[in-house]
């Protein structure tokens, strides 16, 4: 790091970090239960669905017998399993129990949508799930039944794939479900969904999760839809939804801040801007910089992304811009910037990048002059 004397301004990784805090509470926290015997397989769809190893590694919050609560400050996950067999209290009524010691936690925890899982292979409700299913959608919450485990096998001769007949009998069961006199039952679940984590050999991607992130966006309540789109990690349009107004936003302030043209010397002034941006966009990809990089990298990275070495480089090469930052040029460079650090937020997100090589990698994606451009003209066409 340079010794500037130190009345000279410079970018603050503050900005950048007070903008994703602010960011975190505003979006809030998605809680998710999950429900289902041992062994199901609970674990590794949280793990494959939002990527957190928590409930294997068991570091939860052992709330009541049977019920851990994991959480972070995107996600909660209450991983409800083990009724006991035998026990006095039918499986009903122990949920019961749960249901009402999780309605007495704070608000923050309480339970957005539901994941009643079953072993695909057991094809078959018991009363006691059906008992269960009907105790949550009392209480209003929204069920979505997982089939895991499922086996997409191909079939050895018509090379289709597909799953085993018993499951899609129970499948067809399940849509219009009957009791063993055959008189209508209700089982009140929002939706059937057939997962798999990997295949039968224990590899591949899995199956039906994209399906599984849909439906439970779209059961989510209002003010709980942004954190489940910033804890889950299948969908990344989503993501690229939320962090686009935020760059237009920035935009737009950086227009404002140079409504009387910068002085080149002066784009620093762009800097908070710019770095509020970046801590909001990694909010969205939900990227703990914060914990994940030293404040002497985070200022660094601030350092580089300010807009005084972007400016100095583009402006030489702008047509007329001159040794002036006007509202156009800002918008731009601080939306080019933006889309940059997307992009390179998304390469971290999905692991194709380390979180400790991102000021490395700065460089590949940092905008260039063409992006800076293209976004003036674009800004340009915009509003005429
Ligand atoms: N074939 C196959 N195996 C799976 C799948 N999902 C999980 N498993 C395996 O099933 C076992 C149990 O998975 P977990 O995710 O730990 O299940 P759980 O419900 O969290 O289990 P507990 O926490 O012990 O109750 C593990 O050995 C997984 O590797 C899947 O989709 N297909
Ligand atoms: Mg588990």
């Amino acid at each position: 790091m340079t010794n500037d004397p130190s009345d000279t301004p410079r970018p603050d990784e503050k900005d950048f970090l007070k903008a994703s805090s602010e960011a975190k509470s505003k979006y809030g926290r998605f809680n998710l239960a999950i429900i289902g015997g041992s062994g199901v397989g609970k674990s590794s769809l949280v793990n494959a669905v939002f990527g957190r190893d928590w409930a294997k590694t068991g570091k939860g919050l052992p709330v009541t017998r049977g019920v851990e609560y994991f959480h972070d400050d995107t996600l909660g996950i209450w991983d409800v399993e083990g009724f006991e067999i035998g026990s006095s209290m039918p499986p009903r009524e122990q949920l019961r129990a749960h249901l009402e010691t999780i309605k007495k936690q704070p608000a923050d925890r309480q339970i957005a949508v539901v994941w009643y899982c079953i072993k695909a292979t057991d094809d078959r409700l018991t009363p006691a799930d059906i008992g269960m299913i009907r105790e949550l959608a009392a209480d209003g919450l929204p069920v979505v039944l997982v089939l895991t485990k499922v086996d997409w096998s191909k079939n050895p001769i018509t090379g289709a794939r597909g799953v085993a007949k018993d499951l899609e009998a129970f499948v067809d069961w399940l849509e219009e479900p009957v009791d063993e006199n055959g008189e209508p039952i209700s089982i009140p679940y929002e939706r059937v969904i057939l997962t798999s984590t990997r295949d039968k050999h224990g590899k591949g991607k899995g199956h039906g999760l994209g399906e599984l992130v849909a439906e439970t966006l779209t059961l989510s309540p209002e003010n709980e839809k942004d954190a489940f789109r910033i804890a889950q990690r299948l969908n990344l349009p989503w993501k690229r939804e939320m962090a686009r107004p935020i760059i237009t936003g920035a935009a737009g302030l950086a227009a404002v801040a140079a409504a009387t043209p910068i002085p080149v010397a002066d784009a620093f002034t762009l800097a908070p801007i710019q770095l509020g941006m970046m801590g909001r966009i990694a909010t969205v990809y939900d990227l703990e910089l914060k914990t994940m990089m030293s404040a002497g990298a985070l200022a660094q990275l601030g350092v580089q992304f300010a807009g005084q070495a972007l400016a100095r480089s583009f402006l030489k090469l702008i047509p007329g811009a001159g040794s002036f930052i006007n509202a156009g040029i800002a918008a731009a460079l601080t939306a080019a910037t933006g889309e940059a650090w997307m992009r390179l937020c998304e390469q971290v997100h999905t692991g194709k990048i380390d979180l400790d090589k991102i000021a490395d990698s700065w460089a590949d994606y940092a905008p260039n002059f063409l992006d800076v451009v293209r976004k003036m003209f674009e800004q340009k066409v915009a509003k005429p």
